[in-house]
């Protein structure tokens, strides 16, 4: 109950600056300095300390890959961030080892681009139990529990597919013979771009898949795929579409080799969007592709930067894309930051 009059003076006013009230107010302070403390902008205000983050990459696999591990470095050196560096050379069991690392080294963050898109519960489950946060970058996970990861920044593979099949479809009016070089089996871009791309061609019957194999992200598999495909299935093939443009660069050598004209005679889509891709637009080979954006440094650290600090961050930001077709190649090519 209040029992103080309206219009008597406020207590606080005439004790102010009397030394017994600093001292109740200075231990006031103390005891609720580490409640303060807790909120998101005062943990931030209290860090003195550069951040340390740990990033456990997939590899090397692809120039996307190396603009991303580009990207996430140099944007760790911009903000004085400490970064400590993994590489899986593609294998997930190299990739938990390495969260398990950091884990152990107490680093303020974690940021994971997984290999494949399950197994990850229990090396997330230690790394929560370390009340460490672990950023998600370009590709998903299947978790049964969303709180094991601070947030997944990427872009929608599916959405990406689902273009590459409606310019395809586009450019062969409704009707050829397509084969499809996918990324690593159980990586979320892989599973995706096939989804997007089937459902894409779904509305014109004339389009098929006559073959799809895994090229695994890499040029020389997407080579030697390929020229298996062509020795297969000969001039059946119409088409190819490479889940990213290392695959596709691959292809268009077999193609080549096989006697035969990437760009014209057999049609070449891929995503990615890379310097390499413009190069071989710009040569005529290659017909179009998908962007997908590896320069995710700012926004992984952005995100970092948030959830050490304890704020709550959206499931997923979604990075878009567009699509580049070889008559504009040229024209774009000197702008292009990978
Ligand atoms: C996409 C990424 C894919 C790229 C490939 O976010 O995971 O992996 O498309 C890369 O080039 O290797």
């Amino acid at each position: 109950m209040n029992r103080m009059k309206s219009n008597a003076p406020h207590p606080t006013v005439r004790t102010t600056l009397t030394p017994g009230f600093l001292g109740t107010l200075s231990l006031t302070l103390a005891l609720l300095l580490p409640l303060m403390l807790t909120a998101p902008a005062a943990r931030a205000a209290a860090r003195t300390k550069p951040l340390t983050v740990g990033f456990a990459q997939v590899g090397a696999e692809s120039a996307w890959r190396t603009a991303e591990t580009e990207s996430i470095k140099g944007e760790a050196s911009k903000r004085g961030i400490t970064l400590k560096f993994s590489d899986a050379q593609g294998k997930q069991e190299n990739q938990i080892k390495a969260v398990r690392g950091f884990i152990a080294q107490g680093v303020d963050a974690i940021i994971l681009a997984p290999v494949v898109e399950t197994g990850w519960e229990p090396v997330l489950r230690d790394a929560k139990r370390a009340r460490i946060p672990v950023v998600l970058v370009d590709r998903g996970i299947k978790v049964s529990d969303d709180s094991l990861f601070a947030t997944l920044i990427a872009s929608d593979f599916i959405a990406e597919g689902r273009m590459a099949a409606e310019w395809l479809s586009r450019k062969l009016n409704g009707k050829g013979n397509i084969v499809e070089l996918q990324g690593t089996p159980g990586a979320a871009p892989a599973i995706d771009r096939k989804k997007g791309f089937e459902a894409g061609i779904a509305s014109a019957p004339g389009l098929k898949i006559i073959a799809s194999q895994s090229g695994d992200f890499r040029r020389a598999t997407g080579k030697e795929v390929m020229e298996a495909l062509l020795k297969k299935h000969g001039t059946e093939i119409q088409a190819v579409y490479a889940h990213n443009d290392d695959m596709a660069i691959g292809a268009i050598q077999a193609i080549e080799e096989s006697g035969r004209k990437p760009g014209s005679e057999v049609v070449v889509v891929s995503i990615d969007g890379v310097r390499g891709a413009f190069e071989s637009m710009v040569a005529g080979k290659l017909n179009c592709t998908v962007e997908c954006n590896p320069l995710l440094g700012p926004l992984a650290y952005d995100a970092v930067e948030k959830a050490v600090a304890g704020e709550k961050l959206p499931r997923k930001t979604v990075v878009p894309d567009r699509v580049y077709e070889q008559s504009t190649a040229r024209a774009s090519i000197g702008s292009r930051q990978y």
